[in-house]
């Protein structure tokens, strides 16, 4: 048997570029290798503050995002995290044999609560332990994720872990699996920070449907410094990030990179970079607008995920229950 893969990504805005490169193109990459599991997690995208009437929609996008991105539904189980009710019973029975102290650690939540600390949701400090759930309900031994996820599969491990101890072994301790390249692609506007969904502004991010002119547009305004060498350099992280996704997308190696822009200069850069990006980005457009042609084939996709889901959650379920004397 294949060993089991388990991803999740939230509809909480648009798919950018660091999903892909960080997530999605691995999970496409590696497909044929395991059993996998991709999931929408809805869920945790309520944890922040979000419009219930684009909920359903965002998830459709989502899902045909991914499709057109390369998940194929046959090969892999595509579904909704709140199709499985398993998740959310799940997360009430690790959340009682999770320390206080461990979700305390979680810089996420640092990061995203900040000065509201106080005021924002608790879902958004226990948002580790519905993670740890979607994959230990499916005896998931492979993790495959962008950097910023690595410390909560970190923390599944530990749930994982500290539940067999204390009621006998029940669940697969999973790996986290983070692909070296691109495993942190910057904000375009702020290359210290990650691009993610829920940051504000038109320049932040490079959305996987975004039109070539628009990708362009973006990566011409993307913020770099006052230098001129270009090459790969921590220290200057809006060349950096450039780099990296050009890298990442075009295959070249590092020191090609480098030596080609030799003596050019950052207009130069941003062209190349936006030309490879409009490349790699063309085929899943294409697809996006084929998937999306027949509405009713993404509800059907995700209608079959759930039936596949299911079973296994459900099994999982019964020896966690039994093991804590629940039934
Ligand atoms: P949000 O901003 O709402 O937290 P997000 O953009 O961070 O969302 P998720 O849905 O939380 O995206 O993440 C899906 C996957 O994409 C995860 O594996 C995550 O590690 C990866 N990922 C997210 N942002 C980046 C990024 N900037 N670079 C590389 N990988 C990323
Ligand atoms: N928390 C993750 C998304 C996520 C996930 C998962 C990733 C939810 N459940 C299970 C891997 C495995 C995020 O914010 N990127």
């Amino acid at each position: 048997m294949a060993a089991r893969v388990f991803s999740g990504i939230q509809p909480s805005g648009e798919p950018h570029l660091g999903n892909y490169i960080g997530a999605i193109r691995n999970w496409v990459a590696d497909q044929e290798r395991y059993d996998n599991y991709f999931c929408i997690v809805d869920e945790h995208a309520i944890t922040v503050p979000y419009e219930p009437a684009e909920m359903r929609s965002r998830v459709r996008e989502l899902a045909a995002v991914l499709v057109a991105c390369g998940i194929d539904p046959e090969r892999s189980v595509l579904f909704v995290q709140s199709h499985v009710p398993e998740h959310t019973e799940l997360t009430w029975l690790l959340i009682c044999n999770t320390p206080m102290g461990w979700l305390e650690r979680m810089t996420q939540f640092k990061d995203k609560a900040g000065s509201r600390r106080e005021r924002v949701g608790a879902g958004l400090f226990t948002y580790p332990v519905l993670m740890a759930a979607d994959i230990l309900l499916y005896q998931t031994s492979v993790v495959p994720v962008g950097d910023d996820q690595k410390q909560h599969v970190e923390l599944s491990r530990d749930i994982a872990g500290r539940f067999n101890n204390l009621y006998g072994e029940v669940f697969t301790v999973p790996e986290p699996v983070i692909r070296e390249v691109g495993a942190r692609v910057m904000g375009l506007d702020d290359p210290t920070k990650k691009m993610s969904k829920s940051v504000e502004g038109q320049h932040h991010a490079i959305g996987l449907l975004d039109e070539p002119d628009l990708i362009r547009r973006r990566i011409g305004r993307a913020v770099t410094d006052s230098l001129r060498e270009i090459r790969f350099d921590e220290e200057r992280p809006g060349v950096h990030n450039l780099l990296t996704i050009h890298h990442a997308l075009s295959g070249q190696d590092r020191s090609a990179i480098e030596a080609h822009f030799e003596g050019k200069g950052y207009g130069d850069l941003k062209k190349e970079v936006a030309e490879v990006v409009v490349e790699a980005l063309a085929p899943v457009r294409r697809s996006y607008a084929e998937i999306t042609a027949d509405p009713e084939t993404i509800d059907g996709i995700l209608e079959e995920g759930r039936e596949r889901a299911r079973p296994a959650a459900e099994a999982t379920m019964e020896s966690v229950r039994r093991a804590m004397g629940l039934r």
